[in-house]
């Protein structure tokens, strides 16, 4: 059984991964509107990796005899400057995010429930998975050059990058 308050941390947590899905959605559009049609296709996909996490969580509050609660999430930032600031914002995002599982974690040993503890270790694989993913991104931004031909390239290889589809497992 939870604590009142496990539950408000995780249901803290469901809005997080809400917004982080619609953040990617957002961005998502962005590139298509720009021309960008392989980041599109990757944050589509990431949207909905977002939203998996999101239902994880969902599921398991409910599993766990709580409620599972939908926050209202702030609507999530839609223009951009250029995709390297799209990819920026993605791992700031991710950055926010593992730093909230990280204190949901903390709560978790505090209050001694070692069942959601073990539960959010798939969170903590997969921030750091994600991390390195869009770091990854980044990188190849700032190797393959952010003008011309390196953009299209670079445009072309983030398309062919797999979002963490991996909630259900
Ligand atoms: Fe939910 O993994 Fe990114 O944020």
């Amino acid at each position: 059984m939870l604590t009142q308050k496990i539950q408000d941390a995780l249901n803290d947590q469901i809005a997080e991964e809400a917004f982080a899905s619609n953040a990617y959605l957002s961005m998502a559009s962005w590139c298509d509107k720009n021309g960008y049609q392989g980041s599109a296709a990757f944050l589509y996909g990431h949207a909905e990796a977002e939203r998996a996490h999101m239902l994880k969580l969902f599921h398991y509050v409910n599993d766990a005899g709580g409620h599972a609660a939908l926050r209202t999430v702030k609507e999530p930032p839609r223009d951009f400057r250029s995709l390297s600031e799209v990819f920026e914002k993605t791992l700031e995002n991710e950055l926010h995010v593992t730093a909230s599982i990280n204190a949901l974690v903390s709560v978790c040993l505090a209050e001694k429930d070692y069942s959601s503890f073990n539960f959010l270790q798939w969170y903590v694989a997969e921030q750091h998975e994600e991390e390195h993913l869009f770091r990854s991104i980044l990188d190849l931004l700032r190797i393959a050059g952010t003008e011309g031909r390196g953009l299209f390239f670079v445009d072309k290889e983030i398309g062919k990058k797999v979002a963490p589809q991996k909630a259900g497992a």
